[in-house]
């Protein structure tokens, strides 16, 4: 009887996974397979970020009208060509480009899109704090011609056929899925494979963290600083612990293995909230969802939202149960304001 149990990697993951693709002649295991090379490419540069000249800003404004840091010119870039060597993507979105990118032009084989951002956290590399990688899977929509790319992105993201990010930590995470539970790899760096290392994962029904970024407490709408305010009086029936590392991906992949709740509200400075619908919250919320938890804009659910700009914002409340209900539940028909 073998000691150790057997070493599944991704690849052979997402061939089980897409035999639910009816159909699927492996192209959407080719796709998803663009998405893992470029991971393993952009973790290789962020490891080595302090000892390359790769650190820092590129000194350029993206379409964010944020500074470019040159890691997240990389990984765009490398996204871009390994995604554009997959025959059935036809238009690839990113948070560092103002337009949809249209691959493969004519080809009646493209059938998905592919939107993510590229380096999210970007702001952190030179402090050597956890960065990611999001990404979300669209399916092109019925009669919808390459010639209107927008169209191919801009659906709600209850239509993802696929999600996940990377995280670039103390080790290289994958976390995706296709629509049927979430799964995590953990890159092996003695072999170059992402090997299933948290099979199944599901969120605790209630955590003991809650993370948001408390600076601007004063800022944010009446409802969020009571509910905050609950939180710290124990009033759900368990002391809190406040956790921000202001790296989205970093701090979802906590409240995602350890429960709670992860907020950014609207502020005075971003009324719609800071973190896009498309290539942010979508792919999260999916995830957040498949693993048992929940994902609302303070009001809503983040995937029944119809967005009508690639890079629009919104405000997100995602984390256990318990915690999410408990703020939708306590300010249901209060005086709350909008989201
Ligand atoms: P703040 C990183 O720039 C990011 O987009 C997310 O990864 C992160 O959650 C958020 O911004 C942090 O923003 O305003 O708290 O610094």
């Amino acid at each position: 009887m073998s000691q150790t149990s057997p070493v599944i990697t991704v690849q052979q993951h997402i061939l089980e996974e897409q035999k639910r693709f009816p159909g699927s002649s492996g192209e959407f295991s080719w796709l998803l397979s663009g998405i893992t090379m470029a991971t393993k490419l952009i973790q290789a540069k962020v490891r080595r970020a302090g000892l390359t000249d790769i650190l820092g800003a590129q000194g350029d404004i993206n379409v964010q009208g944020e500074v470019q840091q040159k890691l997240d010119i990389y990984s765009n870039e490398v996204l871009i060509q390994c995604l554009s060597a997959r025959e059935s993507i036809g238009v690839l979105a990113s948070e560092e480009d103002e337009k949809p990118l249209l691959v493969h032009q004519g080809s009646e084989n493209a059938t998905y899109a592919v939107v993510f951002d590229p380096l999210d956290g970007s702001s952190n590399i030179d402090v050597n704090v956890s960065v990611g990688t999001t990404f979300s899977i669209l399916r092109r929509p019925e009669g919808v011609s390459l010639d209107e790319p927008e169209k191919w992105v801009l659906q709600p993201g209850a239509r993802q056929i696929a999600a996940g990010y990377v995280v670039y930590g103390s080790s290289t995470i994958l976390v995706y899925s296709v629509g049927n539970g979430v799964h995590g790899f953990t890159l092996d760096p003695a072999v170059g494979a992402y090997t299933l290392s948290h099979p199944n994962m599901k969120m605790p029904e209630q955590g003991s963290y809650y993370s948001v970024n408390e600076a601007y407490c004063d800022s944010f709408p009446e409802r969020y600083q009571q509910y905050l305010a609950r939180l710290r009086n124990g009033d759900l029936g368990r002391k809190y612990s406040s956790r921000y590392i202001g790296s989205m991906v970093a701090d979802v992949h906590r409240t995602l293995l350890k429960g709670g709740i992860f907020m950014y509200p609207p502020t005075e400075s971003n009324s719609d909230g800071k973190l896009r619908l498309l290539y942010e919250a979508n792919p999260i919320a999916f995830l957040v969802e498949q693993a048992g938890g929940t994902a609302i804009d303070g009001t809503r659910r983040v995937l029944d939202i119809v967005p009508d700009s690639i890079h629009q914002r919104t405000p997100m409340v995602v984390g256990s149960q318990v915690e999410v209900a408990d703020f939708e539940r306590f300010f249901v028909g209060s005086n709350s304001d909008a989201a």
